[in-house]
């Protein structure tokens, strides 16, 4: 895919400027506070939070558990890089992420939520350069779920995880995802919450850089200028009574 190449050319001209977005130093652990999570009140379960079974890319705006915490803008247009704001409205907990692409101004764009900055040196990058590669073994998630949900309605969004360092089904970085791009494809969000869920079955996810990411086209949402939606509580899932690496 072409945009597999664009994903990693952003990462290493983007990423060290969003260093900011990361996220980094101040998360705190609010597993005890999940009081407006769904479901039920009584048992650890309430709290997806306390979840052994989980690992978190997104629970709350810098908490504790964020697992790929740097942002990389990906798109055909470094003129006008739209943030994500991480304090948006919360499905649950006390934060999501609203997003938005210009249409107008831009074909296509969209963020990586990825481990560590990339640097162009190591191509596919070390994690915030501490030579620790920046690709996280999440061998045993069986699959990636996240609720997400439009502005309006209607908006035409690509999700997917993993990835990064690929172009059109072949490794081109060094230290390339060990998995090429894993997607739920284009999905129209509707004005409400959902759950969306991406299997990640048979895929070799030994090292996977790039966690989460979405994109947006102008082909697939025409004549809509600024398309604006919603994400929260992305985490991988793993087996039921596993404990998913920290
Ligand atoms: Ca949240």
């Amino acid at each position: 895919m072409k945009r597999i190449t664009s994903v990693a050319m952003a990462a290493i001209l983007i990423c060290s400027g969003l260093a900011a977005c990361s996220g980094e130093g101040s998360g705190s652990d609010k597993s005890g506070e999940g009081s407006n999570n769904q479901g039920t009140a009584d048992g650890p379960e309430a709290d997806p939070a306390a979840r052994e079974d989980l690992l978190w890319v997104y629970l709350d705006r810098e908490d504790g558990l964020n697992h790929f915490r740097e942002r990389s803008f990906m798109g055909d247009n470094y003129d006008s890089v739209p943030e994500m704001d991480e304090a948006a409205e919360a499905h649950s907990g006390t934060s999501g992420i609203a997003a938005e692409l210009d249409t107008a101004a831009h074909t296509w764009g969209g963020y990586m939520f990825l481990n560590g900055s990339p640097e162009a040196e190591s191509d596919a990058g070390e994690a915030n350069g501490s030579g620790t590669p920046a690709g996280v073994d999440l061998t045993g998630a069986e699959k990636l779920t996240f609720y997400a949900k439009g502005e309006s309605g209607g908006e035409q969004v690509e999700f997917f995880t993993a990835g990064f360092g690929w172009e059109e089904g072949l490794k081109t970085a060094e230290n390339a995802d060990s998995a090429d791009k894993i997607t739920l494809g284009t999905v129209g969000l509707t004005k409400d919450w959902q759950e969306y869920e991406i299997s990640l079955a048979d895929a070799d996810l030994s090292s996977i850089a790039c966690g989460f990411a979405w994109v947006v086209t102008r082909d697939s949402n025409p004549g809509t200028g600024t398309v604006r939606f919603y994400m929260d509580d992305i985490s991988f899932q793993f087996a039921e009574g596993s404990e998913a690496p920290r």
